[in-house]
C-alpha cells in the first residue's frame, strides 16, 4: 500500500497536522482501518508539541459519508449487531480525543458530510464548509439515532426545535444555512476552502498554543457550569496562561509595538 492508499493522509508541516479522509471511492465512509488511523493521530497530536493546530478535511467530492454501511450489512452476520460496540471501540474514543486536545482543530469540510461523517465535524472547534457541501444528518433514513455526538453538538448549537428537525427527517443542510443557524463558523466559496482553511490552521499554529488550548476548555465548560461555577474556572484557566511565555512575549510585543513571536509555550 503506498502512503496515497492508506485510509488517512497524515502530513505535518509548520505546526499544523493536516489529516485528511481518504477512501474517495466510498466518500470517505469509515472503515477500522480509517477509525484507527484517525484515533492514533489524534493520540499524535496530544502527544507532540510540535503540533499546534489540526486540520481535518475529506479527500474527492466528499467529507465522509458515515459508518461504511458495507462493514455493518447486519444480513452478514449471524445476529443483530450491536452498534453501541462500534461506538465504544471507534468513534467515541476519537471523540475525546478531539474535544479534549488543547489545541485548536478545524474542519474543513469539502462535500457531504453524513451520519458520524457530519457529527466528527461538527465536534471540532471550527467548522468551515465549502458553499456546495451539505451536513445530513442521515441516522433515521437507515432505522438509527443520532451519534458521534450529533445530538448533543446539535441540540446546543441549535436548540431542540432545529435538532428535532434535522434529525428526524434527515433534509440535507446547505452550508450557507448551516452558518446563518450558527452551526458552522463558516461557509466559503469552494475553491477557496483549502487556502483559508490552511491560512487558519498556520495562524493558529504560530498562535499562543497555550492560551488558545485554555480558551477552548473554558468554552467548553461553559456550557456544563453555571455562572458562578464558570468565573472559578476562568480565574483558574486565566491564572494558567498568565504564566506562559506566549503572554510575556504578546505583553512585550503589544508595548514595543511590534509583531509577538510565540512559540507555543
Ligand atoms: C457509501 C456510503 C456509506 C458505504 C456512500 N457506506 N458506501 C452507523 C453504523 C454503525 C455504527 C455506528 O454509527 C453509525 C453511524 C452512521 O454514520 S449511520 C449513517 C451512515 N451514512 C449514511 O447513511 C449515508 C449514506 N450515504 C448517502 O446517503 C449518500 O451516499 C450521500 C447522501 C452521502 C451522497 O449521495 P450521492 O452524492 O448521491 O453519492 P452516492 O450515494 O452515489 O455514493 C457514492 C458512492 O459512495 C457509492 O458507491 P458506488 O460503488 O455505487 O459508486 C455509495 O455506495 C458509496 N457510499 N456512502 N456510508
Amino acid at each position: 500500500m503506498t502512503d496515497t492508499d492508506s485510509p488517512l493522509l497524515v502530513r505535518l508541516e509548520d505546526g499544523v497536522l493536516t489529516l485528511t479522509l481518504n477512501r474517495p471511492d466510498k466518500l470517505n465512509s469509515f472503515n477500522e482501518p480509517m477509525h484507527l488511523a484517525l484515533r492514533a493521530a489524534m493520540e499524535r497530536a496530544h502527544a507532540e508539541k510540535e503540533i499546534r493546530a489540526v486540520l481535518i478535511t475529506g479527500s474527492g467530492r466528499a467529507f465522509c459519508a458515515g459508518q461504511d454501511l458495507g462493514d455493518r450489512d447486519p444480513r452478514k452476520m449471524d445476529g443483530p449487531p450491536d452498534l453501541g460496540r462500534t461506538l465504544d471501540t471507534f468513534y467515541n474514543p476519537t471523540l475525546r480525543l478531539i474535544r479534549s486536545l488543547e489545541k485548536p482543530v478545524i474542519a474543513a469540510v469539502n462535500g457531504v458530510a453524513a451520519g458520524a461523517g457530519a457529527n466528527v465535524a461538527l465536534a471540532c472547534d471550527i467548522v468551515l464548509a465549502a458553499r456546495s457541501a451539505k451536513f445530513i444528518q442521515a441516522f433515521s433514513k437507515i432505522g438509527l439515532t443520532p451519534d458521534a455526538g450529533g445530538s448533543w453538538s446539535l441540540t446546543r448549537l441549535l436548540g431542540e426545535a432545529r435538532a428535532k428537525g434535522l434529525a428526524l427527517t434527515a433534509e440535507p443542510l446547505t452550508a450557507e444555512r448551516a452558518e446563518s443557524w450558527g452551526l458552522i463558523w463558516k461557509a466559503v466559496d469552494d475553491d477557496a476552502l483549502m487556502t483559508e482553511a490552511v491560512a487558519l490552521a498556520q495562524k493558529f499554529a504560530s498562535g499562543p498554543t497555550r492560551g488558545l488550548g485554555l480558551t477552548k476548555t473554558s468554552i467548553q465548560a461553559a456550557s456544563e457550569n453555571d455562572f458562578d461555577t464558570q468565573i472559578d474556572f476562568e480565574r483558574d484557566t486565566q491564572r494558567t496562561a498568565g504564566r506562559t511565555r506566549d503572554y510575556a512575549e504578546g505583553v512585550a510585543a503589544f508595548l514595543d509595538k511590534r509583531a509577538p513571536e510565540f512559540k507555543g509555550e
